[in-house]
């Protein structure tokens, strides 16, 4: 395949050897990020592009989909057992689809939603400003206290007070464990419904290493892509099916179930055409985490964290709330002195790829920051345990000490591709 890729076009086959070689030779820490297997690489590069395919299976608009409804019903399927779920949907084309899709089945343009504060390590469709969910709904915003935990009094309050339609829960820069059945105490008292978004801890929830939201919430939306380890995309999950209780029927009269509301919010509503390559794509990564290994390799990410966080507490480094549950810590900058774009340009300079991140209270903003994010899910893909883990620290303190020495970031680097070349990706 690569041969033609080189032939036609030699400048892309060039950008794609390149990015082979960067993912090969450095370290990478992005928390959201992973290397798939090549059985899932395999699945997204194939014919199934070509194929139109708008419905669900058994029930398109075009002929010819009786191969392509193998690979989402398989996809479906594997999907729920792997979250315990009455419906799967695999549609969407990333999380944030999945949160349009997931936002109206629930509630309507200009209702009130409460949702974590992206500063605090909320997610852009939380919410923000600049996003849809800021622009189409009325926002309110929860946070952590002092301690870097979420603050669930401060939930409660805003909740009670605001009486919002929705509340939605999960992060993307949040280190521990989320109480969903507090969640759902208090939306259940707000006369408000409970989204929980998993899409970074979606495979330590699978691999029931932290608790699952599904019993709690009237939805889930998750990426396939980091912790669970699958092609770049999203999906909507539906831990207990049921008739809806706003008052949605469908065409006969009747009560749509949750599922028949999701279904036909992702399409017709907000996609097109599914991406069936993509979607076969998620029957692998899901099959794949059906299996036993599946749970060492999750834990594995998480005692990675933990060691990682533990050696640079060990080092001075200030870790949000002290420490981590998942596959994910926040390094708070300030006590070093340094801000979190230095930090991430400086540990990209000597092969260690990071993103800047606000920290809970930054006095920075975002485009600054105080802090940065690390995750363990790719460096653990890789087969990297403990000893690497604390290698690693001392390779991002020496960074950090010298964040403006320009030879110590290309020691580092050297030591870095050293380490990488005893883990090679990709190489069968
Ligand atoms: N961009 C993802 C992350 O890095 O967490 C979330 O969408």
């Amino acid at each position: 395949m690569t041969s033609h890729l080189q032939h036609v076009d030699p400048e892309i086959f060039n950008a794609v050897q390149e990015e082979t070689e960067r993912q090969n030779a450095r370290l990478e820490l992005i928390a959201s990020e992973n290397f798939v297997s090549l059985a899932v690489l395999q699945a997204m590069g194939q014919v199934m592009t070509n194929k139109y395919a708008e419905g669900y299976p058994g029930r398109r608009y075009y002929g010819g989909c009786e191969f392509v409804d193998v690979a989402e019903n398989l996809a479906r399927e594997r999907a729920k057992r792997l979250f315990k779920a009455d419906h799967a949907n695999v549609q969407p084309h990333s999380g944030s689809q999945a949160n349009i899709a997931a936002y109206f089945s629930l509630i309507q343009y200009g209702d009130k939603v409460l949702g974590m504060n992206l500063s605090h390590g909320g997610h852009l469709t939380h919410g923000s400003p600049v996003n849809f969910s800021g622009r189409f709904f009325q926002m309110f915003h929860y946070g952590v206290g002092r301690d870097g935990y979420i603050d669930m009094n401060q939930v409660e309050d805003i909740a009670l007070r605001e009486k919002p339609r929705l509340i939605i829960t999960g992060a993307s820069a949040y280190a521990r464990k989320i109480d969903y059945a507090a969640f759902r105490d208090i939306a259940d008292r707000a006369g408000a419904k409970l989204i929980a978004d998993i899409a970074h801890p979606a495979g330590l929830i699978a691999a029931e290493l932290i608790p699952s939201p599904l019993p709690h919430c009237h939805l889930v939306t998750t990426t396939t892509h980091k912790t669970l380890r699958g092609p770049r995309g999203g999906m909507i999950l539906i831990g207990k099916d049921q008739e809806n209780d706003m008052g949605v029927l469908n065409p006969k009269g009747k009560l749509k179930t949750y599922s028949e509301i999701v279904d036909s919010n992702v399409f017709p509503g907000f996609q097109g055409g599914p991406l069936m390559h993509v979607i076969a794509a998620k029957a692998v990564a899901f099959q794949e985490a059906l299996q036993p290994e599946f749970i060492d390799y999750q834990k594995q990410i998480i005692v990675n964290a933990q060691t990682l966080a533990k050696a640079l507490m060990k080092r001075g480094y200030d870790i949000v709330s002290g420490g981590t549950d998942t596959h994910l810590m926040l390094v708070d900058l300030r006590n070093h002195g340094i801000t979190g774009k230095v930090a991430e340009a400086a540990l990209e300079r000597a092969g260690l790829t990071v993103n800047k991140n606000m920290v809970p209270f930054d006095d920075q903003s975002p485009f600054i920051t105080s802090g940065i994010r690390l995750g363990t899910p790719a460096l653990t893909t890789r087969g990297m345990k403990g000893s690497e883990m604390e290698m690693i620290a001392g390779f991002i303190d020496q960074v950090l000490l010298n964040s403006a020495d320009e030879s110590i970031q290309m020691q580092v680097r050297r030591d870095v591709a050293d380490l990488c070349s005893l883990f090679p990706l990709y190489n069968h």
